[in-house]
């Protein structure tokens, strides 16, 4: 066994016991990062490094400039303006994806898939402004898919959702000309801005970063939900199990990785599948066990109750359990070590796009109207992989949860069926017995303990009262250590212990994927609509966190959340500003004066719990709603006062 195994790298105590049970050399994520240390420069931390042109790479200090003369403060920006690109990017072109599916459904191409929530694609339609009234549920969905395909190349204007914002919102961000025209557009825009001598205020760039990250967070991935949604259903509580635990030694069993969600809500779907089942049986295994790794396990956990077996940094030890007989991938986040990893164990590893080709990987690609036929197959593959498989070593640790809390579930929760409604929340949160809202989402980062920052913060916040809401793998961290089970509601504070308690929800609600954050901004919007706590997202006692960020769509939703009005803190690893003052600058008393809303790294934790909490209580401030009230119930008779039973 290496020996660097022995370090504290998780919190996880199954990924833990993979690791020390291993006999056999193995190179893990966590050995990775222990023997290459991060480049200071690359990092932004002591100076920075603009590759942007053929005369450099330029290494700036201080007030040195780069061969053209660009200063730290500008190449920061441009920096930082890219990553938003490519973030905003991936994250559209997930939506632009869902919503090429969406028309191969209307138009009948799509074998196997259909429209399973029409009443949310009524919602999409009008919200796309579509005339719905005596039209067929197709000839909708035709135009809706085809007018959320047209906000990618549109040019001019605003894009539609953005009216969903509170009129507030949107008149700060047409004050500072930012509402987006396209989603494309904005990328585009932003890879001409950062170019070798074009746009050269920090500040001017950063603006146009934020209007790019908007067309990701009210654009490309507000499509990307809506549509998943229309295809597969709005999620609705469902119980759960989560951790390598459930992995199964006497059943075949499928990894779905990734993003994407169609191929893998139909492998899902076909688990229970007869000829399926009986041809798995045929090979010496029990039944089809399909769990889920990242974001791809969140959007069939939050449909199917499909179980998350590890967020990011659990990706590797799955394969080493030796009882993964497929793992097939998708779309960002999948780690390249893994086609070097399946070498060493009998795992078959299986990209499934165009876009994602590893090396070690047998590509089986998802032909336009063949996902039954293709998911078949890579089952099948599976299947007849299992009798490979050598020695089985899978850690018997499992925490159960309840996630699928969607815009709409939250709504019905909360007001009934009849009477689907924020009320509570707002009044909740009014009365005190909520003190606020923190979103604590995004990635693992093998320079930190896995889970850590997550755990503790979430913690921390729910016994102080404050509702937690988490998306992607923030919240298979929270899962995993049992804190989205309903019965960590005796952890949180008296008052939010109330509401869980007569409402019978856990004190932490898993959203969903990363592309979900959007559905955080529709609660946000939907809370001011509901009134009693402002006019715009900037008055809420909310505040969002990336604890343990990692990827460059992280920052693009930290952006579009500090355009919103919210703030937002980054921990472990430094947004890569951090060496010009200026653009910290610009990015918290500059926003916070423009959009009410800011996004800054903050290197310790506690430091993050008491930054979050001071924001918050000067909010409750500000809305005269930090005197502590006489706590009173949410119960039946409240409920009847609604007039819902
Ligand atoms: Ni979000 Fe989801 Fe996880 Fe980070 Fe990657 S899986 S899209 S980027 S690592 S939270």
């Amino acid at each position: 066994m290496n020996d660097k195994h022995k370090k504290v790298c998780s919190e996880d105590q199954a990924v833990l016991e993979v690791l020390k049970n291993l006999d056999e050399a193995v190179e893990t994520v966590f050995d990775r990062s222990q023997d290459m240390k991060c480049c200071p420069i690359g990092a932004s931390v002591s100076g920075i490094c603009c590759k942007n042109c053929a005369m450099g790479p330029c290494r700036i200090r201080d007030d040195k400039v780069g061969l053209c003369g660009a200063t730290l403060a500008t190449i920061a920006a441009r920096n930082l303006a890219r990553h938003i690109a490519v973030g905003a990017a991936a994250h559209s072109d997930h939506g632009r994806d869902m919503a090429m599916l969406l028309k191969e459904v209307a138009e009948d191409k799509a074998e196997g898939l259909k429209i399973k929530d029409e009443a949310k694609l009524l919602k999409f339609a009008k919200n796309l402004h579509i005339k719905t009234e005596e039209r067929k549920i197709k000839d909708i969905a035709l135009e809706a898919a085809n007018k959320a395909l047209a906000l990618f190349g549109q040019q001019e204007g605003e894009i539609d959702l953005i009216s969903i914002a509170p009129q507030k919102r949107q008149d700060i961000w047409r004050k500072n000309g930012i509402v987006p025209r396209g989603i494309d557009r904005e990328v585009v825009e932003t890879l001409h801005r950062t170019h070798m001598g074009v746009d050269q205020e920090p500040e001017n760039i950063l603006d146009h970063a934020l209007r790019n990250a908007l067309s990701d967070g009210w654009g490309g991935s507000m499509v990307g939900t809506e549509i998943t949604d229309i295809l597969f259903h709005t999620p609705q509580a469902l119980p759960a199990k989560t951790n390598l635990g459930m992995l199964s030694e006497k059943d075949v069993n499928l990894v779905v990785h990734g993003h994407e969600p169609t191929l893998s809500e139909v492998i899902a779907e076909l688990a229970d599948d007869s000829e399926l089942v009986q041809y798995a049986k045929s090979k010496g295994a029990e039944g089809i066990n399909v769990v889920g790794i990242c974001c791809t396990a969140n959007e069939v956990l939050m449909r199917q109750g499909v179980a998350p077996i590890g967020n990011f940094l659990s990706q590797e030890l799955a394969v080493m359990t030796g009882s993964v007989d497929a793992m097939v991938v998708d779309i960002q986040c999948i780690m390249q070590a893994l086609g070097e990893l399946v070498k060493k164990y009998h795992t078959k590893l299986i990209t499934s796009s165009p876009k994602c080709k590893i090396p070690g990987a047998t590509h089986v690609p998802a032909e336009e109207g063949k996902v039954l036929e293709t998911a078949k197959k890579i089952i099948k593959m599976a299947i007849d992989n299992y009798g490979n498989r050598k020695k089985v070593r899978i850690p018997q640790i499992t925490s159960d949860l309840i996630a699928g809390f969607s815009h709409e579930y939250i709504r019905y929760m909360l007001g009934g069926r009849f009477r689907e409604s924020l009320r509570p929340l707002n009044d909740g949160i009014i009365d005190g017995r909520i003190q606020g809202v923190v979103a604590i989402v995004g990635c693992n980062n093998a320079r930190h303990t896995q889970d850590k920052y997550h755990n503790y913060l979430t913690k921390e916040f729910i016994k102080r009262d404050y509702l937690v809401v988490q998306t992607g793998c923030g919240a298979i961290s929270s899962a995993k250590c049992g804190m989205l089970a309903p019965e960590f509601y005796e952890h949180a504070g008296e008052g939010l212990q109330s509401i869980c308690e007569a409402v019978g929800i856990p004190p932490v609600l898993h959203l969903g994927s990363c592309v979900d954050n959007s559905r955080i901004l529709t609660v946000v919007s939907d809370v001011i609509a509901e009134g009693g706590l402002g006019e715009d997202i900037s008055d809420l006692p909310a505040a969002g966190i990336a604890p343990e960020w990692m990827s460059e769509k992280a920052l693009s939703i930290g952006a579009y959340f500090a355009a919103s009005g919210v703030y937002v803190a980054f921990g472990g690893e430094p947004i890569p500003v951090v060496s010009s003052q200026e653009v910290v600058d610009i990015m918290t008393k500059g926003w916070d004066k423009k959009y009410g809303g800011q996004l800054e790294y903050v290197p310790d934790v506690d430091q993050i719990l008491e930054k979050v909490i001071n924001h918050i209580q000067a909010k409750r401030k500000a809305l005269k709603i930090d005197v502590k009230k006489e706590r009173v119930l949410f119960d039946m008779d409240a409920r009847r006062e609604l007039g819902n039973v």
